[in-house]
């Protein structure tokens, strides 16, 4: 199980955590390795453990599922168009998101869930525009999930024919395999990532309805192909819409609010 996020994803090996004997008398003794037998590194049948966690994985993720299906119900029947923020930590959603709900607040009904790890940083940058905002803080999980959200909606309340916000936590892993019960996945790809990123990170390029290549404005600094970039997002997902944006210079500000007027 992944100790980090809880997820039930498989944990990886730390590199430098060898196993260390508990023996601490002043003898110098041999570092113990594990014991791998033969038939363990050429079979390609899962082993015991590797079947609980994958029953772990599974468990979690069609609970998650069936939580998600009851929120994607309510929003269908209340016409709460719902789109799930994703990106890296620091490429620029909550920028995006004020600057979207200033935009936006006068002609349609907004509200916002702010996942982090820590601090109620961007609720309140959220609620500096008017618009309500409720701040999820996940300690040590790397992603929303679905029961977060239903818990959320207790407090926020969105009224019928409004368009809810959720701010993911910052990371291109984890989050691409909850679904909230949103209309799509929006990722935010920053031009100071690298062009690369869809390639490394498949998951969540596939999972995505829309991809933001933001931060334009410093593309005259940086060493960074446009096109390549995109090219690679549609490797992956050949459906992928995309927007070229700078929250702030404005360019391709209204090509995002006409992609959500039409959704
Ligand atoms: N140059 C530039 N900086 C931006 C842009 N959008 C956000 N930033 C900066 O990027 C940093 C991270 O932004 P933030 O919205 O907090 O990112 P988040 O972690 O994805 O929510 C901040 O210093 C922002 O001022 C942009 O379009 N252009
Ligand atoms: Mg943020």
């Amino acid at each position: 199980m992944c100790t980090t996020c809880g997820c039930g994803h498989p944990d990886q090996v730390r590199i430098g955590e060898l196993p260390h004997s508990h023996d601490h008398s002043h003898e110098q003794s041999a570092v113990k390795l594990p014991n791998f037998s033969h038939s363990h590194f050429h079979s390609t049948e899962p082993d015991e453990h590797q079947k609980r966690l994958l029953k772990v994985e599974q468990d979690v993720l069609g609970e998650n599922n069936r939580l998600a299906e009851i929120n994607r119900q309510l929003f269908e029947k209340n016409h709460i168009l719902t789109l799930n923020l994703v990106s890296s930590p620091g490429s620029g959603k909550t920028t995006l998101l004020t600057a979207t709900l200033n935009a936006l607040k006068n002609d349609r009904t907004c509200y916002v869930i702010e996942g982090d790890q820590q601090t109620e940083n961007d609720a309140e940058r959220i609620r500096e525009t008017g618009v309500p905002a409720i701040q999820v803080n996940t300690g040590k999980g790397c992603h929303l999930d679905a029961k977060m959200i239903a818990d959320a909606l207790v407090k926020l309340k969105p009224q019928a024919d409004s368009v809810l916000f959720i701010e993911n936590v910052g990371n291109l892993v984890c989050p691409s395999e909850f679904d909230l019960g949103e209309k799509t996945k929006v990722v935010i790809l920053s031009v100071t990532e690298g062009e690369d990123k869809p390639l490394k990170y498949p998951h969540m390029f596939a999972a995505s309805g829309l991809m933001i290549l933001s931060k334009i404005d410093l593309l005259p600094y940086l060493k960074f192909d446009v096109d390549k970039c995109i090219e690679n997002a549609k490797r992956i997902n050949p459906n992928i819409e995309v927007i070229r944006l700078s929250s702030v210079t404005g360019e391709g500000m209204q090509n995002w609010l006409n992609w959500l007027g039409r959704n």
